[in-house]
């Protein structure tokens, strides 16, 4: 008998503790299970606090085509998601109000903006790399514009675009727009004055051209040479960087010897413009990824004269205020 009962003792204690081990691994699978079901319903919260809404800006923006292909890549539309189109100023100004109202948002956003200066913002991953492909980038600049190749990128370029030809017909402006170029810290700041400040956009100009003299130099073309054009035409899309960088190289040109127009228009219209020569360059190609449709259509009656910011980011972001569990666009499912 008492050797019999020796002999459970190990057997018991073995049972007992596999039990244990049991309860305790359905438990924490329960736990994590009890975790996901609450991020879920912190998700659809979100959701639901937007209006199954994502804030956009012009229709015409690449950022907006970009954006109807992640929902239809993430799914979202499928789960209720909608893009409202309306401006930057619009998409500007709704982001502000949210903020200082601690409220939900979530918006087509890009750098170089001020937006991240108003606001703290948490850019969503894009595992799918729909707003951002910089092998797409390093393919362009290598077949596009060879001198910048070597350069560092994240996402698109901005590029200087003319129609082909326009190298012929005005030698000095293309070598200017050869040259031309700021960092995506210079093209914010001037965002911020135009959007926060309230400035003229020929007023941010002209002191940026003060204050870099320097710099302009060395852009412009060191002898006297024939000008070609006498008017350079710019067409304009409806975004702030567009709408200041454009009028500092109007403010340039001028200073070269050119008479400059510069002409406002949706975004699509300045690609056809520039193919039928209807304007002469656009300081907005974001290129390849943000404008590809309107690249495909008219770039093979365009060229790039020069890359003007090598540094960009686009896609959706969130105040950092909002649920921790939105960090990707595909907890917006
Ligand atoms: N943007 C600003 C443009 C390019 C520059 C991001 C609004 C677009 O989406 O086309």
């Amino acid at each position: 008998m008492e050797k019999n009962k020796k002999n459970y003792v190990p057997i018991i204690i073995a049972l007992v503790i596999i039990g244990a081990v049991v309860i305790w691994l359905m438990s924490s699978g329960e736990q994590q299970q009890a975790l996901e079901q609450q991020n879920n319903i912190s998700k659809s919260a979100f959701a639901g606090a937007v209006d199954f809404t994502i804030t956009g800006i012009d229709p015409g923006a690449g950022i907006m085509i970009n954006t109807e292909k992640a929902m239809d890549k993430y799914t979202l539309e499928k789960a209720g998601w909608q893009l409202s189109a309306s401006s930057s100023a619009a998409m500007m100004s709704a982001l502000q109000d949210s903020v200082e109202n601690n409220e939900p948002i979530i918006a087509t956003v890009w750098e170089p903006h001020s937006a991240f200066a108003i606001a703290d913002l948490r850019k969503l991953e894009d595992p799918e790399n729909i707003y951002n492909d910089p092998q797409a980038t390093k393919e362009f600049l290598k077949e596009f514009a060879p001198e910048y190749s070597a350069a560092e990128v994240s996402s698109d370029v901005i590029a200087t675009v003319v129609y082909q030809g326009f190298k012929n017909d005005a030698p000095v402006a293309y070598n200017f727009f050869q040259n031309f170029n700021v960092s995506s810290d210079t093209q914010s700041n001037w965002i911020y004055q135009l959007n926060v400040q309230d400035k003229d956009p020929e007023v941010i100009a002209d002191e940026y051209v003060d204050e870099n003299r320097d710099l302009i130099e060395k852009w412009l073309p060191s002898q006297e040479t024939d000008l070609g054009k006498d008017a350079i035409t710019i067409g304009i899309p409806p975004w702030p960087g567009a709408t200041v960088k454009s009028r500092v190289v109007a403010a340039i040109l001028e200073e070269i010897g050119y008479q400059t127009e510069v002409k406002e228009m949706d975004s699509g219209v300045v690609y056809t413009s520039l193919a039928d020569k209807q304007i002469d360059v656009s300081v907005a190609g974001w290129l390849p990824t943000t404008h590809q449709s309107y690249w495909e259509e008219k770039g093979d009656q365009l060229e790039i004269a020069g890359i003007n910011i090598t540094q960009t980011w686009l896609g959706l972001a969130v105040p950092q205020y909002v649920d921790e569990n939105i960090k990707s666009i595909e907890d917006l499912k």
